[in-house]
């Protein structure tokens, strides 16, 4: 039998959805109906593991799996030795400190002698010593937010996402200590062949990250201002321009990034553009 990547993923979980729809979009398909803990992919030499997402990093190291997409702070947390390959872009939130929002403390320098619940006392701990804060760590595996209401705990040091949780328990963040989202990790000596299926993947994963980072661009220009317009439109190589039926004017193709996106339509628009059209890009191949 020719090889297959063995792909480890969170079972179920904040990063399940994620990891599915990356790999839909990457055409490979993986039926999980019967919740299976493996799945062989139909058309992409690929087979899926589900898994605890605290243990993927282990079984990448062990080989037990090839790769897996796992958050970052888990990365962190477990220290295996693995390499990170690549961010995928979904899960993305943050390991914070946050502190009672009517009490005494005030700032990270106030938490010596005091104790910190967390899920992350490895992480907590480096980061204490760098800052030389004595704190004692409480670890606990959940519901980390509510330590300081019953007594356990002075602070906390949990992942935030929108920050509901911290508000509705009367926290606030007072420090990020890392900003995380799902990672690509691998295992360090993977065959030749297993690394050929990888690249494959990534190729497909990078051109599906650069399609969500960029929009095509289509607008109207009078002939007169197609200078100006095309020097706000790099595009991938440079903008394409057709004429209109209508004389004097253009038709202008391109592609923008999306963190510039507003600032260029509005320039666009100052510029004489019309009829400005922004179409998704479902695949960007480079
Ligand atoms: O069963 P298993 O061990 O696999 O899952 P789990 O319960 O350990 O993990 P899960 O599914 O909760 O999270 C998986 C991964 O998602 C984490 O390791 C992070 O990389 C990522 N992630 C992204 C988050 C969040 N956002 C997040 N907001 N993980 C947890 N949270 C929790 C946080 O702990 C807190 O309780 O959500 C709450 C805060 O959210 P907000 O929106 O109120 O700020
Ligand atoms: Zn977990």
């Amino acid at each position: 039998m020719s090889e297959t990547l063995k792909i480890a993923v969170q079972k179920s979980g904040r990063l399940y959805e994620g990891s599915m729809k990356l790999l839909k979009e990457c055409g490979i398909e993986v039926s999980n109906g019967n919740n299976q803990l493996r799945v062989l992919s139909s058309n992409f030499p690929v087979e899926v593991f589900f898994l605890r997402d605290d243990d993927i990093p282990e079984y990448v190291q062990d080989a037990v799996a090839d790769i897996g997409f796992v958050g970052e702070n888990v990365v962190r947390e477990k220290n295996k030795i693995v390499d990170s390959i690549e961010k995928l872009g979904f899960g993305k939130c943050r390991l914070s400190i946050a502190i009672p929002r009517n009490g005494q403390l005030q700032s990270i320098s106030d938490l010596n002698g005091k104790k910190i619940a967390t899920s992350y006392p490895v992480i907590l701990t480096t980061f204490l010593n760098e800052k030389k804060i004595a704190a004692s760590i409480h670890e606990i595996s959940g519901s980390v937010e509510i330590a300081p209401r019953i007594g356990l705990a002075d602070a906390i040091c949990d992942l935030v996402s929108s920050g509901s949780t911290l508000f509705t328990n009367e926290l606030k963040e007072i420090e990020t200590i890392l900003f995380s989202e799902a990672v690509l990790i691998g295992n360090k000596a993977l065959s030749t062949e297993k690394r050929i299926i990888l690249e494959s993947l990534l190729f497909r994963i990078r051109s599906v990250k650069k399609a969500k980072n960029n929009k095509y661009v289509l607008l109207n220009a009078p002939n007169d201002k197609l200078d100006t317009i095309c020097s706000l439109l790099p595009g991938m190589k440079s903008p394409t321009i057709l004429p209109l039926a209508e004389p004097g004017w253009s038709s202008v193709h391109s592609v923008i990034n999306e963190s510039d996106f507003w600032d260029v339509i509005e320039q666009l628009k100052a510029n004489g553009a019309q009829g400005i059209l922004i179409i998704p890009i479902e695949k960007m191949i480079i």
